[in-house]
């Protein structure tokens, strides 16, 4: 099974600091193995990161336990976003390694809304 490199200094991960409330977010959910907050770079608005709160660098380092668990939460939150913004259209992404777009070494998911013509293609996540 491949694995990727983590590149994150041991001990300064943001999505670590978001978790332990080190680092301020707008959390829009969270239970007790995931959290969910709004993208700081918003894509699209309504643009949210599913992660972890334990770290876990990719996609190879979670327990099945925490990939149901973030799943759990993907829906929740895709249903939020529907309410909120009601966008035809939402796309997962989750990145793993350097080559794989991963900027953020610790386990997450894209839940984005789109629309028609909004821009977001191959270039995803980044416009
Ligand atoms: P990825 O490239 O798939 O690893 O996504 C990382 C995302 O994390 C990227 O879309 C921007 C977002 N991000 C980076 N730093 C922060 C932060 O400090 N707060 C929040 N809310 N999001 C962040």
């Amino acid at each position: 099974m491949p694995r990727f490199v983590d590149t994150s200094p041991p001990g300064v991960c943001i999505f670590c600091r978001i978790a332990r409330g080190e680092l301020p977010a707008a959390r829009v959910f969270e239970d007790d193995l995931t959290m969910a907050f709004m993208d700081i770079g918003q894509v699209n608005p309504g643009h949210v990161l599913v992660a972890t709160k334990r770290h876990a660098a990719t996609l190879f380092d979670i327990t099945p336990e925490e990939g149901a668990a973030v799943m759990r939460t993907v829906q929740r939150v895709a249903a939020a976003i529907g309410d909120t913004f009601d966008p035809p259209g939402l796309t997962l992404l989750q990145a793993n390694g350097k080559e794989g777009d991963q900027t953020v070494f610790h386990f997450h998911m894209h839940v984005l809304p789109r629309h028609a013509d909004d821009g977001v293609g191959l270039s995803w996540p980044r416009k």
